[in-house]
């Protein structure tokens, strides 16, 4: 089984195009996981069925923390851009969180701030190792910024969790945001 090619289809389904495999998420995000498994069974894009063991492998086998189940259902935990709103509650993150970019990103971000773009929240790392991570996607020496979390949250900017290593979050005002010279 190509886990791989698996996990990629799951994260599209569950973050970005669930009608198109006649699927619904509801509020938080989760959908039944059989309901899930049908609907990628009948793609016919593997060649043996997909099973339940072949979710857990999925997870099991994933560098990152991108799915949660509960119970009978499975859900993305970041990364949505389909244009019902994954509801959130907003949490207390670390003091500082990070986020890596591109050199072409930093000069909006520095004019406007961090904005959630395709996705409906923006992204933040809780480390800077992980921050260099994500910023290496779209940059071979990625910009590192922190971002001041308590003085966003006393102006009403709402964080929420993502995974161990990802906080989810409302656009962020320049103000909070630093560049961390290398
Ligand atoms: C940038 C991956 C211009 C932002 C990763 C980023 C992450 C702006 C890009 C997760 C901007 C959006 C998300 C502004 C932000 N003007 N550009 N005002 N504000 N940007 O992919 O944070 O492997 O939507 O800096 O590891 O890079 O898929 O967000 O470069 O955790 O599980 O616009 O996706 O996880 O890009 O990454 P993205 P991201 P997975």
């Amino acid at each position: 089984m190509n886990y791989l090619k698996l996990s990629k289809e799951i994260s599209y389904i569950l973050r970005h195009n669930p009608s198109q495999y006649s699927l619904e998420l509801d509020d938080l995000g989760y959908v039944e996981i059989e309901k899930l498994l049908n609907a990628l069974n009948a793609t016919r894009h593997y060649p043996k069925e997909i099973t339940l063991e072949d979710l857990f492998k999925v997870i099991e086998l994933s560098d990152k923390k991108r799915l949660e189940i509960s119970s009978n259902t499975i859900r993305a935990l970041y990364g949505h851009s389909i244009k019902e709103q994954i509801i959130k509650s907003p949490a207390t993150p670390p003091l500082v969180l990070y986020h890596g970019t591109s050199h072409n990103a930093l000069e909006k971000i520095i004019v406007e701030g961090l904005k959630p773009m395709q996705r409906q929240y923006v992204h933040l790392s809780i480390d800077i190792e992980t921050a260099i991570q994500v910023g290496k996607r779209r940059d071979a020496s990625p910009i590192l910024l922190s971002i001041d979390t308590k003085k966003a949250i006393e102006n009403g900017i709402n964080f929420y969790l993502g995974n161990d290593k990802v906080w989810l979050s409302d656009a962020i005002p320049v103000k909070y945001i630093q560049v961390i010279e290398k």
